[in-house]
């Protein structure tokens, strides 16, 4: 939209006075970005309405993503550039005496995810809007998301976060769409044959609409999240009156809880009935709401998957399925065959991890009990699947039970999720190949033409655009401004490669982020560090599998090396840390005491004069993310190998320039593929090599630690006193890496040393050093959201681009 700056100012006075009741002098920082923020949801408002109204006009098939998370962290910046009034607005601020960047800052980060899967949803949602491809979130609007970090004493410790405390300015609560939920009940059949619920326990699922603005061409898609709120027929009024007060409440507390708040774990199933409640809950009010609006165009039930997908991020939305089903058979009226037909062309599933642990499985008792219609259904599509497989496998039963959907009382999620979607996808190459030659063999053997791959992406306008803007202006200097809409025209760079001008202005620009980001550690963390130092970033969930404990490992290796020769030629090393842990995750928990503990140690010790600095950075974030990574040299990519399904921070960080230190994982096989073996720097087992040491059952830890004296020094010093006083602080990190080493942090750590000499070395050599950086900002283009989402719209949704 366009807008003169004079009308904004008016407009933004105007709003600002109404909100806060105050002369716009003596308002507060929020009064400033609630005002700005209302602003810019009024101006989007009619792109949002016309948006809809094309879509329907025009029949376009919607695409629908619906998952458990969506972390999507700040909006006000986004829509300000969205809609192409960021500048103007910042102009207009400024000559009122305001800073847009301050008012930016106030915003509470939308935290409703844990990690890599939530933020793939997000930026998913970012780029369908941004290519007009008519697709729109289905979620949970969780009171609590993510919990806060605090480190206290070198200990996470977890804080809820309020993060609808103030107003949410973005969202629009749509009552006229709630619809009702049921748990529980008795399956009952009437004289015509047909199944329904009686004597339920109903829930109001009630949506919230929040805009998500495409980039520059008028597009507002939706991020539909439901809100679990009792019904008011379902209030015990009756209680009141009978003098139990304080009972009538319980019924909506027990409702309310179910939309209350995130679980906080990555990659693991923690297999709780509330957790079910969630997924059903926030699938039958997606799906109902779909049918609903699908119906309105008059068009027959059974001819849905023209202009519908339903796309099941993980396993967490399988039950799609099922409640597809459930409500073309036992509402629409159509038969098992035609419903069944219908169901698997509407859904597709995308898998992300192959961590056993990660795995969702249901005991059949308490999915029986909460959702009895549900779980004949599944039962019916695992008999009928179990006949197939039957015939398949020349009546092997060891065959079916292996792949039954239901077995020894267990649903397995991933087995429905498959057989109930036309397409299966896994998030890299080498993770979609595992997949299909390994974690999912049998059933990519019955189901070949599902399986696919479809790389992740990052969304190139957030990482870039809006978190680096002095990187931007840079490149849009030199090769002008076309890769905001297509990123793979950074490839333009590679042209300026070698102009002296150029390499300046891109170190200068790191240089000044670097700066930024020490000022931030020195203000959040009181350590001040070297802004010439690598900055070394490693920024993710804490997970064993992704090894930040190889990571610290090194740290004190290199420590010690000091320690012994305090004069080394050594280029300075500020190591960062930014993670949280799952709050039960006790080994996890205990590498963020370690971490902590180290950098105490190294940081005060006026021996090694300042060659090295440790620092843990609390409450990892998006909006940290945005801070931390334009200011990276070095980007930590450390998981064993096969474990990380794809990753997308490593992605993020090439996208700024830093390069990446890397094991042969997930897409940093394919950021390899891109820059080359010269501009990242791999080291440790490659995927033969792991799926060998886990066959053969010969891995011996102690072996490597006799051979390796640095090794044993640090293991050592885990648990000599070196550390800490309580000897036994760290004895189960000890433990896990000398007794069950799953991870081979010891078989890798050698390799790992090397690879940090190289990086030594590569930095040392400047040029070097600025032409890896170009190459890999140059190359990042093909990680770009944009590029991934072409690819299911083309490959799974069959969805067309409806631009304006
Ligand atoms: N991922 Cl199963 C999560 O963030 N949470 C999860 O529960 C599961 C996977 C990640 C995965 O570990 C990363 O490798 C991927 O890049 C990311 O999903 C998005 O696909």
């Amino acid at each position: 939209m366009g807008i003169l700056k004079d009308t904004f100012k008016i407009d933004y006075v105007k709003k600002l006075t109404n909100k806060s009741g105050e002369d716009i002098e003596k308002t507060s920082n929020w009064d400033q970005y609630n005002a700005l923020a209302s602003l810019v949801r009024e101006y989007l408002t009619s792109d949002w309405v016309n948006t809809n109204d094309r879509y329907n006009e025009k029949k376009s098939k919607q695409v629908y993503y619906f998952s458990i998370e969506f972390l999507t962290g700040r909006f006000l910046l986004n829509n300000l550039v969205g809609i192409g009034i960021k500048n103007i607005v910042e102009k207009g601020l400024k000559e009122l005496g305001f800073d847009l960047e301050e008012i930016i800052s106030v915003e509470k980060d939308q935290g409703l995810g844990n990690g890599g899967l939530g933020r793939l949803a997000a930026g998913f949602l970012d780029s369908m809007a941004a290519l007009s491809i008519p697709g729109h979130g289905c979620g949970i609007r969780y009171n609590y998301g993510l919990f806060e970090q605090k480190i206290i004493d070198g200990y996470q410790v977890e804080f809820p976060d309020a993060w609808l405390k103030d107003r949410n300015v973005w969202e629009i609560k749509k009552l006229d769409k709630a619809v009702e939920v049921h748990f529980y009940g008795d399956v009952r059949i009437d004289s015509n044959g047909k199944y329904y619920l009686e004597n339920t326990s109903p829930v109001l699922a009630v949506p919230y609409d929040t805009p998500i603005v495409g980039y520059k061409n008028d597009v507002v898609n939706t991020l539909r999240l439901w809100s679990a709120q009792v019904i008011n027929k379902e209030f015990d009024f009756s209680k009141f009156s009978r003098g139990e007060y304080m009972n009538a409440f319980k019924k909506k507390y027990d409702v309310e809880s179910i939309s209350q708040v995130l679980y906080p774990n990555d990659s693991y199933d923690e297999g709780k009935i509330l957790r079910l409640k969630q997924e059903y809950f926030f699938v039958s009010a997606g799906v109902q709401g779909i049918i609903r609006s699908f119906k309105k165009m008059g068009i027959p039930i059974n001819k849905i998957y023209d202009y519908v997908s339903i796309h099941i991020n993980d396993t967490h939305p399988a039950m799609a399925i099922a409640e597809l089903m459930r409500i073309f058979i036992d509402i629409e009226d159509l038969s098992w065959e035609e419903a069944w037909d219908i169901t698997l062309k509407v859904c597709s599933y995308t898998n992300h991890t192959i961590l056993s642990e990660a795995l969702e499985c249901w005991h059949v008792g308490i999915f029986k009990e909460l959702l009895p219609r549900i779980f004949m259904i599944i039962e019916e599509i695992n008999r009928r699947f179990c006949k197939d497989l039957f015939d398949i496998y020349n009546k092997d039963q060891n065959k079916v039970n292996d792949m039954a959907i239901i077995s020894d009382g267990i649903i397995r999620m991933a087995y429905l999720a498959i057989v109930g979607s036309h397409s299966v996808n896994g998030v890299a190459k080498l993770h979609t190949e595992i997949l299909k030659n390994k974690e999912l063999h049998d059933f990519y053997t019955i189901f070949p033409a599902k399986f696919n791959n479809k790389t992740n992406g990052i969304t190139h306008r957030r990482w870039l655009l809006n978190a680096n803007p002095d990187l931007s202006n840079v490149i849009t200097k030199y090769i002008g401004d076309y890769w905001v809409k297509d990123a793979l025209n950074l490839r333009e760079l590679i042209k300026y490669i070698d102009d002296e001008k150029f390499q300046d202005e891109i170190e200068i620009v790191k240089q000044k982020n670097k700066d930024a980001l020490a000022d931030y550690i020195l203000e959040h963390n009181g350590i001040k560090v070297n802004t010439k130092s690598i900055f070394d970033v490693h920024a993710k969930r804490l997970h064993e599998y992704k090894r930040q404990t190889l990571n610290i490992l090194h740290v004190m290796f290199l420590y010690n090396k000091l320690l012994k020769n305090p004069d080394l030629d050594f280029v300075p090393r500020t190591f960062i840390f930014a993670a949280k842990a799952a709050p039960s995750y006790y080994i996890a928990k205990q590498t963020i005491k370690l971490i902590n503990t180290v950098g105490d140690k190294i940081n005060n010790d006026k021996r090694i004069k300042d060659k090295i600095k440790v620092v843990f950075l609390e409450n990892y974030s998006v909006s940290l993310a945005e801070i931390l990574i334009p200011a990276t040299d070095v980007s930590e990519q450390i998981s064993t190998t096969t474990k990380e399904a794809s990753g997308t921070g490593n992605m993020k960080f090439m996208m700024n320039g830093a390069v990446t230190i890397a094991t042969l994982d997930g897409a940093n096989v394919e950021i390899h593929e891109e820059v080359g073996t010269d501009n990242i720097v791999l080291f440790g087992l490659t995927e033969e090599e792991v799926y060998e040491l886990y066959e053969k059952h010969e891995y011996n830890t102690q072996a490597i630690i006799d051979e390796d004296p640095r090794l044993k020094e640090v293991l050592d010093q885990l648990k000599n006193g070196f550390l800490s006083e309580d000897k036994e602080l760290f004895q189960i990190i000890y433990d896990s890496l000398v007794y069950n080493d799953e991870y081979f942090v010891l078989k890798d750590f050698d390799s790992y040393v090397k690879a940090h000499e190289r990086i030594e070395n590569y930095y040392l050599d400047r040029e070097r050093w600025l032409k890896m950086c170009i190459i890999n900002i140059a190359h990042s283009g093909v990680f770009s959201s944009d590029k991934t989402i072409l690819e299911y719209a083309s490959g799974i949704w069959e969805a067309q681009r409806v631009p304006k």
